[in-house]
């Protein structure tokens, strides 16, 4: 019986696409497949393979009851391929082409500009993979191993229903596209993954909880505006990993809550009020707030650069193609072809930051990071309330979007995180002010020790409120002692 909502667990890889009855396809994925397992194996998680993991694994594409719960080793982990069902009369919403039926196949002009968003996207899911593999060995709980290995698993899928687009709709060259998926290496000087962040290490677990809440955000953000694509079976992918991402935000937000928490607890125990006395309050096990705050200075700039350069002519044509929406295109009350509207982006104006009115077409990367920025200031409101809830007196902010940037209008400037621009000289003098010195870098490092029995937490992070699929903090989330 063909069942779109439910998934084949028959094949070799589960799915709700009817593999079974595509022989051609099946082969061409079972034959990746092996690649895929090596690299996991080489690339994945750093030990843990053989370790049970109590991890979600998705049976259906229904938001009420997707997830089933239970003990997993990660190798066998069953990746598959899930598309959100197909809506009857769907459109292409926004573009040229408004007012089409959504295409099923790819329009032959756009193949190119497909393939290189398909590529994109599935590059960074491994990538995060691969930078975040050294991480169980100093979990500070059974718990939070649990969240990274979930997350990893997830990431390993998400490249999974890449190569699938890839494999079903690229022909060969979609073939080749998929194997090199495995070949490039995050931060290899030869074959670097594509995009900067993804090339950057992940030395530390609140580096860890950062990325998921910044740079899954970005995923996030993305992935929203994929799902608008006129070519349906890319909406279709996208809506069902955005299903997965909410997850992945949970872990980074609730994982810098806790370390906050943790923090301010300790402070308020042994009656230290200034947040800026720094060697008392890390004397305490804990990570002062200053430097929770430089760690956000590097994980934000380093996502505002994944959304390209302010002006962008490539977002024009994804867009004027019916190719890459805007977040939340079909809420937003406008003609949906932004031929004739502007939209205000901060650029350099005789060395100075202004605001100027641009083509909208063209300012898409900049929309699309202005909507991120909002959704970001949300979740560190969240975390100040914690703060201000223990009682003391620290602020975390978003650094200036000038800031310490790599990408775009202000990559070749220093700023400082209110935005005041600095020549070279009196920037390497604040540098540390703002950025994790060697010796913060060196504090963070020593508290990374793992906590490996079910229940114990490391001294620098509050236990979650509630666990996992409503079990306790004390759950054996992951079967060590194998
Ligand atoms: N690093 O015209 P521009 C996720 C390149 S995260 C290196 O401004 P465009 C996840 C650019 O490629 C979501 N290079 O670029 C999160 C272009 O190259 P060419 C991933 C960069 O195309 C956590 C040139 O500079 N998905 O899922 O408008 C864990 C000119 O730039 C960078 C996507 O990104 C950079 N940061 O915008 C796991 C969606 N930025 O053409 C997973 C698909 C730009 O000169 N990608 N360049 O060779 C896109 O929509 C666009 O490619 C971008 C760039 C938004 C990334
Ligand atoms: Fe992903
Ligand atoms: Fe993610």
């Amino acid at each position: 019986m063909l069942d779109l909502i439910n998934v084949d667990y028959s094949t070799q890889i589960p799915n709700n696409v009817d593999l079974a009855s595509d022989r051609q396809l099946l082969r061409a994925l079972e034959k990746w497949h092996p690649g895929y397992i090596d690299w996991w194996k080489a690339m994945g998680p750093d030990g843990f393979q053989e370790q049970l993991v109590y991890l979600r694994t998705a049976v259906s594409v229904d938001p009420k009851g997707w997830a089933k719960f239970g003990y997993v080793k990660m190798p066998e982990y069953r990746w598959g391929i899930l598309l959100a069902p197909q809506e009857e009369g769907r459109k292409v919403n926004f573009g040229q082409h408004m007012g089409e039926p959504a295409w099923q196949e790819i329009p032959g002009e756009y193949r190119a500009m497909l393939r290189r968003l398909v590529v994109i996207q599935g590059d960074t899911e491994p990538a995060s993979v691969e930078q975040q593999r050294h991480l169980g060995k100093t979990a500070p709980s059974l718990y939070d191993m649990r969240n990274l290995f979930q997350v990893n698993v997830e990431e390993g899928r998400h490249l999974w229903a890449m190569v699938y687009l890839l494999h079903k709709y690229f022909g060969r060259d979609g073939r080749e596209e998929a194997d090199e998926l495995l070949v490039r290496r995050s931060g290899d000087k030869d074959k670097p993954r594509m995009l900067g962040a993804f090339n950057e290490e992940t030395p530390d677990w609140l580096s860890f909880f950062m990325f998921t809440f910044f740079t899954d955000r970005d995923g996030k953000m993305q992935l929203e505006s994929l799902a608008q694509s006129g070519f349906d079976p890319l909406s279709r992918t996208c809506r069902f990993m955005l299903t997965e991402e909410a997850h992945h935000m949970f872990v980074g937000e609730t994982g810098v809550g806790r370390t906050i928490q943790r923090t301010c607890e300790a402070m308020k125990a042994a009656g230290i009020e200034d947040p800026n006395d720094i060697a008392r309050i890390r004397a305490l096990g804990v990570i002062d707030l200053p430097t929770v705050q430089k760690k956000l200075n590097v994980h934000y700039p380093l996502t505002l650069d994944l959304f390209g350069a302010e002006i962008s002519t490539n977002s024009a044509n994804f867009y004027n193609a019916g190719l890459k929406g805007r977040f939340q295109e079909t809420k937003i009350d406008d003609d949906h072809r932004l031929t004739n509207s502007t939209y205000p982006v901060l650029k350099m104006v005789d060395g100075k930051i202004a605001k100027v009115d641009e083509p909208a077409l063209t300012a898409l990367n900049m929309r699309l990071r202005d909507d991120y920025t909002e959704d970001c200031a949300k979740g560190v409101e969240r975390w100040n309330k914690i703060i201000e809830k223990e009682g003391i007196n620290f602020r975390l902010d978003l650094p200036h979007v000038a800031f310490n940037r790599r990408i775009g209008e202000f990559r070749n400037i220093n700023a400082t995180p209110a935005g005041i621009l600095l020549s070279d000289t009196d920037w390497a003098k604040v540098r540390d002010d703002y950025l994790p010195s060697s010796s913060d870098g060196d504090f963070i490092a020593s508290l990374m020790k793992p906590a490996y029995e079910p229940g114990q937490y490391a001294s620098w992070i509050a236990p979650p409120r509630i666990g996992i699929d409503s079990k306790s903090g004390d759950f054996e989330y992951v079967k060590i002692a194998a």
